[in-house]
């Protein structure tokens, strides 16, 4: 069915909403196409409201009656919601509408997947269900009762009663309609149970499909460690008898956090070392403790509204990265993060969908779920943490948990808080939240007597979001460094607040070499003609030292892309000699065998006025990666052996870094001996890291198909598995085969298109390979606009998150220009597009 017509929202016309929702009562008879549900909500006119309009929302609802105080009433129904005339006086709301969960493939309100029923509220689900002010600053109890044939009937809260057929839910806390939970299916429950801080005793249940029992494990494991993690660190402590957690084949996201039972996406919570990666491990791992993080960044206290979605993404995120930190890596995950800011943030940042952390207009909230809200979030809190000091923020933190909880809150709250706890005024520093764009840092030195000076000078390239960016805070981590390479400065931060702004450290008897931004301290592009050979050598900051390493790696890549230039000898012994070193983290080591990516270069050589060919960056890709192989040659073999996990797999941080280092040199290797090394890891691997890299390697290496077919064999009935399969056949295709093998891979009988794992799996992959998807002949952005066209109909948030990969068309030459503005044209002049696809196409084409 076609959305309601599109419209913009405004954050400055927020107005709270003219009543109070003290008490929500659902019954949900189920049935797959008719669900009745029953609704007896308490409502009181709140005596300061400016707006007493009667309006709840309320989408797709075959509306049955309608009753206030026990008298029937007829509201006015449009497409969005209702209005209807009511009492000056406290009254009850009783209602009853029927749905068709069935036939609900947007995977948004109530529907089917497999079989079993589940729920995705956020942002807007709950006009799905039934009638209700349907806005995040409304917040009520909810009493649940679920009537159905199905084992397991779960909903939010504690568990009240159940029978033959019916259970009941009391959730005491205080929630936004999008916190709303219901699952109903046979299940099987992994169970579990955690001691609060305060001797509290907690169920944790983690629900799966039969079959699955095998993959829960590392899950409860997870939310074992975030629940005594979220006590140690932050002080916070879980407020209900039970935690569940349901695993779904059919989701558009990761998880999500519904109050006490978190509904997740099978990719994130299910693991096995025989099925999932390190990667996934660690994926996983993190999403746990992020949705669960959310009980008191995002449940507890909520936001007033969409706009300040970040208020929880932001610091949830943040929150998680610490965690990740602790529980593994710091610099391993710091480095890992930002190669994903940088990959997803800054393209969203530097194209037609730059918005700022807290946006100001949409049409559909679902499409501000990005990178920006999510990732620069998180490094707008951390480098609030930077600024003020780990204890001032904890006590910071604590204020904010005090002031705020039950309520739902603004940016300018979390930024009071700080403000009055530290006593320092944020005003500038606020612009982080309303300010789009990159910010970009030059760096220039002078040195005169024993004077060292850094002079910075800051500029943010305007975008359609923010046409005049002004100054920002800065938060410099610099350090110095002798010429004998140890260190004479230890790390300082530096506030860089003006436009242009110098520091000067006396006492230097040499000139120092500076070490700038260390741990990556704001999201800013550095703009420094550093020593990269000498901090890759000598900083005592693991990040900048990646860092270096990755400079020289892109300087090499690029001056290969622009005059076929061998690659840069000084970069390749700089690499030699940290590969071989043992006394650094295996894992570190596996980061900077690693080259920048190709899209990457492509917004590199945009920026520097270029304009990017795919398939030469493809070419020096290529060629640099050769080169590595054969600079390394001596030590490849002896490292790959030396570095082999003989003990029973653990996906903990010190296994994972061998198998991540024998994993970035095995396609090193495959350059030299062909595949043999790896055929030989496929043959033997009992573990799906081992497995999955070696069959990437042997693919590039044009010996695949045996490999790909006994895998094909070996996995057919695991979903999951299944799902690595179709997605690494296209990310591994030479660039003139990606369209093609998608496309016969769409042509396969286990491609379920409907499931967004699936399609993600071969689409997504797709938008991925660089010199792939932007091939020459259009046949990249021909498919993906194909099935885009197709799915937007039956799943509009998915089809709208994968238009994105448009986004950077501006790049490229016109011909491919071109090329994709046909595609763009063809998407947005479909008929009834959904309201998200056509905002972001209008956004992407700068409409
Ligand atoms: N809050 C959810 C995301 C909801 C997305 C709605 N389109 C998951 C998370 O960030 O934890
Ligand atoms: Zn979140």
């Amino acid at each position: 069915m076609r959305d309601a017509a599109p419209q913009t929202i405004y954050l400055k016309d927020y107005t709270p909403f003219g009543y109070t929702v003290d008490t929500v009562h659902l019954t949900f008879d189920l049935a797959p196409n008719a669900t009745r549900v029953t609704s007896r909500i308490k409502f009181s006119p709140r005596k300061d409201a400016t707006d007493k309009t009667f309006f709840l929302h309320g989408e797709q609802l075959n509306l049955r009656s309608a009753k206030i105080d026990g008298e029937t009433v007829t509201p006015t129904v449009t497409a969005e919601g209702l209005t209807c005339e009511v009492p000056n006086i406290p009254f009850i709301w009783e209602c009853e509408v029927q749905i068709d969960p069935a036939a609900n493939t947007s995977l948004e309100g109530l529907y089917q997947s497999s079989g079993m029923y589940c729920t995705q509220c956020e942002a807007e689900g709950f006009r799905k269900i039934t009638f209700y002010p349907d806005r995040p600053d409304v917040m009520s109890t909810f009493t649940v009762r679920i009537n159905g044939p199905h084992s397991t009937l779960l909903s939010n809260g504690d568990h009240v009663a159940s029978g033959d057929g019916w259970a009941e839910w009391h959730d005491p806390w205080p929630k936004p309609a999008y916190l709303f939970a219901l699952v109903a299916g046979e299940l099987i429950a992994h169970k579990d149970r955690f001691t609060t801080m305060n001797g509290r005793d907690v169920a944790l249940n983690l629900y799966v499909r039969p079959g699955d029992e095998g993959k829960c494990a590392f899950g409860m494991q997870a939310l074992k460690d975030s629940m005594k993690w979220d006590e140690d660190v932050y002080g916070r402590e879980y407020d209900l008898g039970i935690f569940n957690i349901v695993a779904v084949d059919d989701f558009n996201m990761g998880a999500m956090e519904n109050k006490g039972l978190n509904i997740f996406n099978s990719s994130a919570v299910l693991a096995s070392p025989e099925t999932s990666t390190d990667d996934n491990f660690e994926r996983i791992e993190a999403i746990i403790a992020h949705e669960y993080f959310h009980n008191w960044t995002g449940n507890r206290i909520t936001c007033r509204d969409w706009f300040q979605l970040c208020l929880k993404e932001g610091l949830t995120v943040y929150r998680d990265s610490q965690f990740t930190s602790d529980m593994r890596s710091p610099s391993v995950k710091r480095i890992r993060d930002v190669i994903d800011l940088r990959s997803r943030q800054f393209t969203e940042d530097q194209g037609p969908l730059a918005h700022p952390v807290r946006p100001e207009s949409f049409q559909e909230i679902n499409n501000f779920y990005t990178a920006t809200i999510y990732e620069k979030g998180a490094e707008v809190i951390g480098m609030l943490r930077t600024l003020v000091g780990a204890d001032a923020y904890s006590k910071a933190l604590d204020l904010y948990f005090d002031r705020h909880d039950g309520q739902a809150c603004t940016i300018e709250d979390w930024l009071q808080v700080f403000e009055d706890s530290t006593g320092r005024d944020l005003t500038q520093f606020k612009r982080w939240y309303s300010q789009a764009g990159t910010p970009h840092l030059k760096v220039a030195e002078t040195y005169q007597g024993d004077t060292y000076t850094l002079t910075f000078t800051q500029h943010t390239p305007p975008s359609a979001a923010t046409a005049k960016p002004e100054p920002q805070v800065i938060p410099v981590a610099l350090g110095l460094l002798g010429p004998d390479g140890v260190e004479t400065m230890s790390t300082q931060i530096l506030e860089v607040t003006k436009a242009t702004q110098s520091f000067s450290f006396t006492g230097q008897t040499s000139k120092p070499v500076p070490s700038i931004l260390r741990g990556f301290s704001a999201p800013v592009v550095l703009d420094h003609k550093a020593d990269h050979a000498f901090l890759l050598a000598h900083d005592t900051d693991p990040f900048n030292r990646w860092e270096s390493g990755r400079a020289l790696a892109k300087a090499s890549v690029l001056a290969s892309i622009r005059n076929g230039k061998a690659p840069d000898p000084a970069y390749l012994d700089g690499l030699h000699a940290l590969i071989r070193n043992d006394d650094l983290d295996p894992n570190f080591r596996a980061l900077m065998l690693g080259l920048p990516s190709q899209s990457e270069l492509a917004a590199d050589l945009h920026t520097a006025g270029d304009t990017p060919d795919p398939d030469a960056i493809w070419a020096a890709h290529e060629a640099t990666r050769a080169a590595q192989a054969d600079h390394l040659s001596d030590i490849l073999t002896p490292l790959f052996e030396r570095y082999q996990v003989s003990a029973p797999y653990q996906p903990d941080a010190g296994q994972s870094g061998k198998r991540a280092l024998t994993g970035a040199i095995l396609p090193l290797l495959t350059r030299l001996d062909g595949g043999d090394a790896a055929q030989k890891q496929f043959d033997s691997a009992s573990n799906m890291t081992q497995q999955l890299s070696a069959l990437g390697a042997l693919i590039s290496a044009g010996r695949g198909d045996g490999a790909l077919a006994a895998f094909e064999t070996q996995w057919r009935d695991d979903r999951l598995v299944m799902d690595k399969w179709f997605g690494l056949q296209v990310i591994k295709a030479k660039p003139d085969d990606a369209a093609d093998t998608a496309t016969a891979l769409t042509k396969h009988a286990a491609f379920n298109w409907k499931n967004p794992n699936r399609f993600r799996a071969t689409l997504g992959a797709l938008a991925m390979h660089h010199a792939g998807f932007h091939a020459k002949d259009g046949s990249g952005y021909r498919l993906l606009a194909d099935w885009l066209i197709k799915l937007d109909p039956v799943n509009p948030q998915t089809t709208a998150r994968m238009c994105s990969a448009f986004q950077t068309w501006r790049r490229y030459d016109a011909i491919r220009q071109t090329l994709i503005g046909t595609q763009l044209e063809r998407i947005g002049n479909t008929p009834k597009l959904s309201r998200d696809t056509s905002e972001m196409i209008s956004r992407i084409r700068g409409a």
